[in-house]
């Protein structure tokens, strides 16, 4: 246990700048914003900041766009502001984590302006430019994750150029060592600035299936673009950025599309990859066609995900522990009941998720249970997914527009980037201005203030659940069972380690569950739970009870 890397035992919270906090009043959160905050940040007890991109940014996709990888977005600050954030939050324990993103810059990026300035300039082959088809047609048939084709026909030199994402997200070619080299330098740089890690966006789609571009009949979407040489080039980065540093740091990989035999070999410490990545089974399971596409959602199948990632990864490599971020509904909206149980559902999954075997991440809002936002027309989103996705299935396939706006209600993005609730005045505390996007009305009952006020408070319990994965090796490393697996509403495991094993049992329904628990907890100490007249020996759990028990 003691020789276990610092980040098993570790919380990490993720702040979206642009919703978390503005203290200048022009209705965008900002550096200034999340420096206010750290107190409140190191009284919930977390050991890492996340920062979604502050870096400049035509922001299309809200920063996921950069166009200069070495200063700070204008709207969130400069480079002074960072350097007092990452002092001061240091000053409290908390480590700051950036988000890297490097499958794709903006086309605002220098590189890509270079690069499309002719057929001949030196970075034209810093991304993946084609010659159009015998038709005239793109490279292939891949889709972008933000709808239409992957492939955009630059005029000026009548190539196209591949974005996975946004036509305004150009992909960087990473065939291309100077790329590579370009990259590492930078990240360098920033964790020579005192940076302590790096969320990696899409990592693994930086390498391309190039057999699929090139190959001689048009590949079409479906499959991950994901080449082969993926574990070559984050062993590369490993080695010229990281390998040589003292000190704490932590890589997590966003992946989509990989599985349980990927991440060992993402994250066997041996091969000097990542850490952990951010992996998509579970947040997959209630999509049919499309993300929009919502199918009911079933308790066994998320159960038996989670514990087929917590097997496969029991061994060698590291589980990263997330229910919702910033690209996913609430996680009390979507696997709980964000009315009538709202305190207790939100906890029940706080509780489930942080007795995993991982490092869990909290996205800003969770730890007082926010929830969706319910706009009542399209034009309330800014998400450049979801008004595609409407425009794209109204327009062009004739959808019915209401029940697409209620996909888009269901699943949008937005919904986790609502202004984060403060208080219950005007603006929810988040900016004396106007907001980028409504705050929740929900806030003047939903709030920091609010929940830090009430008698069941979902950020004193998460404050909890921190602690006690900062207190007990076994919360940390203890190995995992799962009970009942077909249970549609029983969620039961235990976590052992040495002598020590913990019993979760949990009740994820509406209605009181009479079942006997599958461990005897007869004499075994109640650790926590989330109701407060915890009656230890009670064989029924009621609506959402969650209980952690020592045996
Ligand atoms: O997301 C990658 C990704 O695959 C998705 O979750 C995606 O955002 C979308 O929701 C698919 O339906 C990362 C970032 O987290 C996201 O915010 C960016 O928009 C995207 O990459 C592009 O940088």
């Amino acid at each position: 246990g003691a020789g276990a890397p610092w980040w098993t035992r570790a919380v990490v919270y993720q702040v979206y700048p642009r919703s978390f906090a503005d203290s200048d009043g022009d209705g965008i959160g900002d550096l200034g914003g999340i420096r206010g905050r750290l107190d409140y940040l190191a009284e919930l007890g977390v050991d890492a900041l996340w920062l979604s991109p502050v870096y400049p940014s035509p922001q299309h996709d809200n920063g996921y766009d950069i166009s200069d990888y070495q200063e700070i977005e204008p709207v969130f600050g400069d480079l002074a502001e960072f350097d007092l954030l990452v002092a001061e939050a240091h000053e409290r324990g908390i480590k700051i984590v950036m988000d890297l993103v490097v499958n794709h810059t903006s086309d605002e990026h220098a590189w890509f302006r270079e690069s499309r300035s002719s057929l001949t300039n030196p970075k034209r082959d810093w991304y993946w430019w084609r010659k159009p088809r015998g038709d005239g047609g793109p490279p292939n048939g891949w889709g972008s994750a933000f709808s239409g084709p992957a492939w955009t026909l630059d005029e000026a030199t009548g190539e196209y150029y591949l974005h996975l994402f946004a036509k305004q997200q150009p992909d960087l070619n990473w065939e291309n060592a100077e790329v590579r080299q370009a990259v590492y330098s930078m990240m360098n740089w920033w964790l020579d600035r005192g940076v302590d890690g790096f969320r990696m966006d899409v990592i693994n789609f930086i390498a391309k299936q190039v057999g699929l571009i090139d190959g001689p009949a048009p590949a079409t979407g479906g499959g991950s673009p994901m080449g082969p040489q993926i574990h070559d080039y984050l062993h590369e980065m490993h080695e010229a950025v990281f390998a040589g540093r003292t000190g704490e740091h932590l890589t997590v990989g966003e992946m989509p599309g990989v599985d349980t035999d990927d991440a060992v070999l993402f994250t066997d410490p041996a091969r000097g990859e990542v850490d952990m990545i951010f992996q998509f089974e579970h947040v997959g399971l209630d999509q049919g066609a499309n993300k929009f596409d919502v199918l009911p959602r079933s308790l066994p199948a998320l159960k038996k995900n989670l514990a087929h990632w917590q097997d496969g990864l029991a061994e060698t490599g590291w589980n990263s522990l997330y229910l919702n971020n910033h690209d996913q509904p609430r996680l009390v909206s979507r696997f709980g009941n964000d009315t009538t149980w709202r305190y207790e559902s939100a906890t029940l999954w706080g509780l489930v998720l942080h007795l995993h075997r991982g490092t869990p991440y909290v996205y800003q809002g969770e730890e007082i249970g926010m929830t969706n936002v319910r706009f009542d027309s399209i034009d309330d989103y800014r998400d450049l997914e979801s008004l595609n996705h409407y425009r794209e299935a109204v327009d062009e396939f004739d959808l019915d527009p209401g029940s697409v706006l209620a996909g888009v209600q269901t699943m949008s993005r937005d919904n986790a980037r609502t202004p984060m609730q403060w208080d219950a005045t005007e603006q929810a505390g988040f900016t004396t201005g106007t907001p980028w996007l409504p705050v929740n009305p929900n806030h003047r009952e939903i709030s920091v203030a609010a929940d830090r006020a009430a008698e069941k408070s979902v950020f004193r319990f998460y404050q909890r659940l921190i602690a006690l994965r900062h207190e007990n090796p076994v919360v940390a490393l203890g190995s995992f069972t799962l009970f009942e697996p077909e249970h549609e509403r029983l969620y039961a495991f235990t976590r052992t380690l040495g002598e020590e094993t913990l019993l979760v049992v949990a009740n994820a329904s509406d209605e009181p569950l009479d079942a006997p628990l599958p461990v005897d907890v007869s004499g075994a100490e109640l650790i926590l739970g989330n109701y407060p007249d915890d009656a230890v020996a009670a064989a029924a759990l009621r609506p959402w009870e969650a209980r952690l028990y020592r045996l």
